[in-house]
């Protein structure tokens, strides 16, 4: 179909090559789909020589001949059974697979279908790597993605009044998204208000919004498989020197990461220079997470920005930037804002006001 997907699977055929594999079996559906535009929820791809195979059952093999171009191969397979005849037939005898995604037992059952004649060689995050840097396509849709959270993010905050459940605030963020062109959530929107807002991770609930409650909204919009990622945090209906004083402190890291982002600097790096800022004002225990993450396919992908991360951050990158301070039992501010790293500084790819 696009030539992008031919360029995505030479990647990995360089991979290969690093592994000393002659293929590589991708068995993770969404980087089946990175690399096939094939979007069914069964099936695993064999990338090998000039010709790479899709492997799926029935219920798919019309589906998996439309989105896939010339130079992948669509056949039937029960599980993995299909392999046995292909690595025959091609004299294929190192295979690589994704040792994070496949389980025990499909390993087991691999083992039992291949060995001796098949070698497999454990792989990690290969795939994910290569979809860590973004492609033009990827860039444009992930940017309509966060221009559509902007503007549902900031429709949620001025629906947010007292007297509404954080529950009512989410389904009108996520009836938003779809009434302007969304697929739907990037993830479960998170409406977090008064002592709830001290959990990074809150489920919407029922909990009622009260004047001079701290509300945390984090959400994205899903748009053709790809997401987008924001928080934003207000104080509803009133004023407070407590909260503006941890606002202040959020933001200030917040900028300063976001100045100091560049290419070539590591993950940790960047994970610290905010954690600096916070720690400078005394809430250095208080900050619960990690800096940031890749968004992409996934709403958490390479590159992690966090403290233990080695990632190193190249052009092409999305991530955000979300430091946050919890203090339990009062609250939190979280700020978060997606990134694309360029020549020589990062862009900001969310514009919601804050
Ligand atoms: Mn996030």
């Amino acid at each position: 179909m696009q030539p992008k997907y031919q360029n995505r699977r030479k990647q990995i055929k360089k991979a290969c090559n690093v592994l000393n594999a002659d293929a590589f079996l991708v068995s993770n559906l969404v980087n089946v789909r990175y690399l096939s535009g094939f979007t069914g929820s069964n099936g695993f791809l064999l990338i090998y020589g000039n010709n790479d195979f899709l492997f799926t059952d029935s219920r798919y093999m019309e589906q998996g001949r439309e989105q896939t171009c010339d130079q992948i191969t669509v056949s039937l397979s029960s599980g993995f059974s299909a392999l046995e005849e292909v690595s025959r037939l091609c004299s294929i005898t190192n295979i690589a697979f994704e040792s994070d995604h496949l389980t025990y037992s499909e390993f087991i059952g691999l083992e039992k279908l291949l060995k001796p004649r098949v070698n497999l060689i454990s792989s990690k995050g290969v795939v994910e790597k290569t979809r860590s840097v973004k492609d033009k396509d990827e860039i444009d849709l992930i940017r309509k993605a966060a221009s559509l959270a902007d503007d549902a993010v900031t429709f949620g905050i001025k629906e947010s009044k007292p007297g509404k459940s954080e529950f009512e605030i989410a389904w009108v963020i996520e009836k938003f998204l779809k009434e302007n062109g969304a697929d739907g959530v990037a993830f479960d929107t998170i409406v977090a208000t008064g002592a709830n807002s001290a959990k990074p991770h809150h489920k919407a609930g029922s909990t009622i919004i009260k004047a001079g409650d701290p509300l945390v909204i984090d959400m994205g919009a899903l748009l053709n498989g790809y997401r987008s990622d924001i928080t934003r945090t207000v104080l509803v209906d009133g004023e407070d020197e407590k909260f503006r004083s941890v606002y202040e402190v959020v933001l200030e890291a917040q900028i300063t990461a976001i100045g100091a982002a560049k290419e070539g600097m590591i993950g940790k790096e960047l994970d610290l220079i905010a954690r600096e800022v916070i720690t400078k004002h005394g809430f250095g225990q208080n900050f619960l997470h990690g800096l940031g993450h890749g968004v992409g396919l996934n709403v958490h992908e390479m590159p992690m920005v966090i403290s233990s991360s080695d990632h190193i951050l190249e052009k092409g990158m999305i991530f955000t930037v979300e430091p946050g301070i919890y203090l339990t039992g009062w609250g939190g501010v979280r700020i978060e804002d997606m990134v694309l790293v360029e020549e020589t500084e990062v862009s900001l790819l969310t514009n919601a006001p804050k």
